[in-house]
């Protein structure tokens, strides 16, 4: 007999590493259970690749298992070393308050709270905050040898580059999470990215040695999420995507996806949507058949900005997507043209008078005065979606939108922005 959810994340792809496949999918039949991934406020947001495991932890939830939400305010203070080849620069305790408070809000947002087996969430400074050093070193230093911990990767890849005491210490830190948590709410398997194995084992030695029972919890990683082409995936030119706002706009946000390759977007639209198979399947026939429609990549990016920034961001997007695709800019706001065009070509330019032909030369967007011109009375120039076919036509105040820019269209698809200083 076969587990529907385990038989879904396989069919997605999203188990890796299982520490007794067996026995959690055996656990998984019998009882609805507690689970956990952890998240360290080391930054103020989120950015794409670390929801992978918060997503999975939502698929548990919908097969009736309650997800228990970790934000590390107590670990976050540490510095997990593991995937890094570099000792971590320690944060104020009010940034890493501050980046607690803005995890938590996106966490949130992926969750239901509600329901029977609603999510719930924990920090473990909760229980770490006050531990004494002495209550550390003999209730849980002692269980934990130093041989155990120098074999695991986080620690062994740091022997000839150096790693702090602070750091070292860190997984047996997690280690008294996933114990505390198997205590006090009866959790029994820890999620987390590849990088977490080592950490999420630790947590199941501590909880052997500290129970007389046989071992009854369970860990399971999720793969790195790859590209078809070999470049990292998560990343524009831009930077990471981020799930705040501020940091990516929902546009740019929903532009990332669009822009998933043919060889990648079923793939994405399994491990980061929650369609069902068959609505899938019909997606990957579409890629097959009629790639060119882009209908896979237009779900894709509709499923993730909807789930990240909710309906009203998503139409925004769309709104900005159709405006620049028929060149139709008025129907703009200028907050929203400057995400639009936050990733063209831009000048800076003193705040002063200027014919188009001269700013148009000036701003390198026609080669000469010639071309400059012949560009204006072909009708190729645009000013904030304005054609502008008057040789003498002069571009002041009235053309910068919030007193600071303009976007210049040349023929068809160059769009420029102009700064003004
Ligand atoms: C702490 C205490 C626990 C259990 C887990 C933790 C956190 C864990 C860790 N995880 C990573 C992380 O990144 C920072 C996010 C910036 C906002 O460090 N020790 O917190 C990532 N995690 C998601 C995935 C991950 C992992 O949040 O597990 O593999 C990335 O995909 O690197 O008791």
């Amino acid at each position: 007999m076969g587990n529907g959810l385990i038989e879904d994340l396989k069919w997605r792809g999203l188990l890796y590493q299982q520490t007794d496949e067996e026995g959690m999918a055996k656990l998984l039949d019998e009882q609805k259970i507690s689970l956990y991934c952890g998240v360290d406020p080391t930054a103020d947001s989120m950015h794409i690749g670390h929801i992978v495991p918060l997503l999975t932890l939502r698929r548990f939830q919908m097969h009736g298992h309650q997800p228990i939400l970790l934000v590390g305010g107590a670990t976050g203070m540490i510095g997990d070393p593991s995937g890094r080849n570099e000792e971590r620069q320690l944060q104020s305790t009010e940034q890493i308050d501050k980046n607690v408070d803005a995890i938590k809000v996106q966490m949130e947002r992926i969750f239901d709270f509600n329901s029977e087996n609603g999510a719930r969430m924990v920090n473990n400074r909760d229980w770490i905050g006050e531990m004494s050093v002495i209550e550390f070193l003999r209730d849980y230093g002692k269980l934990i040898s130093v041989n155990y911990m120098l074999a695991k990767e986080s620690v062994a890849s740091r022997l000839e580059s150096g790693i702090s005491f602070t750091e070292f210490t860190y997984t047996l830190i997690q280690a008294i999470d996933y114990n505390h948590l198997y205590n006090h709410y009866n959790c029994r398997v820890q999620i987390g990215g590849s990088d977490q194995w080592g950490n999420i084992t630790s947590g199941l030695e501590v909880i052997r040695k500290t129970h007389d029972e046989e071992a009854k919890a369970y860990g399971i990683t999720i793969p790195l999420v790859t590209k078809a082409d070999g470049t990292k995936f998560g990343k524009t030119a831009g930077g990471a995507v981020w799930l705040d706002a501020k940091k990516t706009s929902p546009y740019e946000f929903y532009q990332f996806w669009i822009n998933t390759a043919d060889a990648d977007v079923i793939k994405y639209l399994k491990i980061f949507t929650f369609m069902e198979r068959e609505e899938i399947e019909a997606l990957q026939e579409s890629v097959e058949t009629e790639a060119h429609l882009r209908k896979a990549q237009t779900v894709l990016a509709e499923e993730m900005t909807k789930l990240i920034h909710g309906e009203e961001a998503l139409q925004d997007a769309q709104r900005i997507t159709k405006a620049l695709f028929s060149g139709d800019l008025k129907a703009l706001s200028a907050e929203e043209m400057k995400a639009a065009f936050k990733d063209v070509p831009s000048v800076e330019m003193v705040k002063e008078p200027k014919s188009i032909v001269d700013l148009i030369v000036e701003a390198g967007i026609s080669s000469s005065k010639r071309q400059a011109r012949e560009d204006v009375t072909n009708g190729a120039i645009s000013v904030n979606g304005e054609k502008v076919t008057d040789l003498e036509y002069v571009i002041d105040e009235k053309d910068r939108l919030e007193d600071a820019f303009a976007i210049v269209r040349r023929g068809k698809k160059k769009y420029h922005m102009v700064q003004f200083q």
